[in-house]
């Protein structure tokens, strides 16, 4: 193996950071306050910055508008830049909303739509100041009834909605439609699947991609195959990285199944899409309910980083020669070889490597900033769900 071209691929795979997962989160029946969480969308850019400090990996932050709304964006960029950090992708918010009760982007009232796409274009003036890509678009539109509204109606108000949005995109930036299964909708969701999301970014054009959230399928989704698929059609621009038991769970990613993981960053790797110029987000969305938020994000960024590692050292050519013997348990050893190898210490050498501490866990332990926060900051600020 040429742990040369791991480490340098490793070097450029850069994690982002939802600014949501430094904030006080819950379920809908309890929201846990936890003690020092950041009062301002400044302060949680002060947390993510504590985590790209340990890890060397996650460099930007997205962010939630208007769970981030302040006054003066350029000023955020630069608050950020001094921190070591940038600011990442946008993420519109559309569902938390009285008037969305039916839907935003899809609902049958027509001031209501306008009301969304508005906020929408809102969006793209923050990421001309922020200096973002990426608009990622999640809409929690959908019914709970059959018959509640026209199916096909709606798909053709999503329609134009997207194209508004699409044709106001400067040259450098993106719009990336997330799905969703199911939830808030219980019936139809109007973005339920992959294939629904790469339907509307097809009609766009070239700068509409799809964005994969791990936690936004029915149970058993061969998720890896949706990657692969993607990526071969040009058209993966984002991850929205978590674990997941049950639904959508938002648990840290790699800690329910890290052999999914693994399997998912398999096929990015065999599709390029670890190079960066293929232009996919690698993005983290979860939230930390009970566990404390900032070491959650080290742990989380670690675990992707590992089973990067570990697709990264599938022996492609070995991988390739028994498939095309058809090689059936040949082929499925070549790729459990790498799973299975402990790629810890690779990891903490390349950390050496690059002045960090090889444990960054233990390092942000013992740096006193849990404390210092918890000392300085009364009253924290919801992480925005119920914001
Ligand atoms: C919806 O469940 C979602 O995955 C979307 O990405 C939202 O923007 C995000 O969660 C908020 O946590
Ligand atoms: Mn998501
Ligand atoms: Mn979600």
């Amino acid at each position: 193996m040429n742990i040369d071209s791991i480490t340098s691929t490793l070097l450029q795979l850069d994690v982002e950071l939802p600014s949501w997962a430094f904030g006080n989160s819950g379920t809908r029946f309890k929201v846990f306050a936890q003690p020092g969480v950041p009062r301002t969308p400044y302060e949680k850019i002060d947390d993510a910055a504590q985590v790209h400090r340990y890890t060397g990996s996650a460099p930007s932050v997205a962010l939630h508008i208007p769970w981030d709304k302040v006054e003066d964006y350029a000023e955020l960029r630069r608050h950020a830049e001094q921190r070591g950090v940038r600011l990442g992708t946008i993420n519109a918010n559309v569902f938390q909303d009285d008037d969305y009760r039916l839907g935003s982007v899809t609902n049958p009232d027509p001031l209501i739509r306008k009301k969304a796409v508005a906020h929408l274009l809102d969006c793209i003036d923050v990421m001309d100041q922020t200096g973002s890509r990426d608009l990622k678009l999640w809409f929690s539109d959908g019914t709970n009834y059959p018959g509640q509204d026209n199916i096909r109606a709606r798909q053709d108000r999503l329609a134009e909605a997207l194209h508004a949005v699409y044709a106001r995109l400067g040259d450098d930036q993106r719009l990336i439609l997330e799905y969703k299964l199911f939830e808030p909708a219980f019936y139809t969701m109007d973005v339920p699947d992959w294939g629904t999301s790469f339907a509307h970014c097809l009609e766009l054009g070239e700068r509409a991609k799809v964005c994969v959230d791990t936690g936004h399928h029915a149970p058993g989704t061969n998720i890896e195959f949706i990657v692969a698929f993607l990526l071969r059609a040009g058209k993966l621009g984002a991850f929205d990285f978590n674990s997941r038991f049950y639904a959508d769970d938002d648990l840290m990613v790699g800690s329910a199944d890290p052999f999914q993981l693994f399997r998912i960053l398999h096929e990015v790797s065999q599709g390029d899409g670890f190079d960066p110029r293929t232009e996919v987000a690698f993005m983290l969305d979860q939230c930390h309910n009970i566990e404390p938020k900032i070491p959650g994000q080290i742990r989380s960024v670690m675990n992707v980083q590992e089973a990067a590692a570990k697709a990264l050292l599938v022996d492609t050519d070995a991988l390739q020669r028994m498939q095309n013997a058809g090689d059936v348990l040949g082929a499925n050893a070549v790729l459990m070889d790498a799973y299975n190898t402990d790629v810890r210490p690779m990891l903490a050498e390349h950390r050496r490597n690059l002045g960090l501490d090889p444990d960054p866990m233990a390092a942000y332990a013992a740096s006193g900033y849990a404390q210092q926060i918890v000392a300085e900051r009364v009253g924290g600020s919801p992480a925005g769900w119920g914001a």
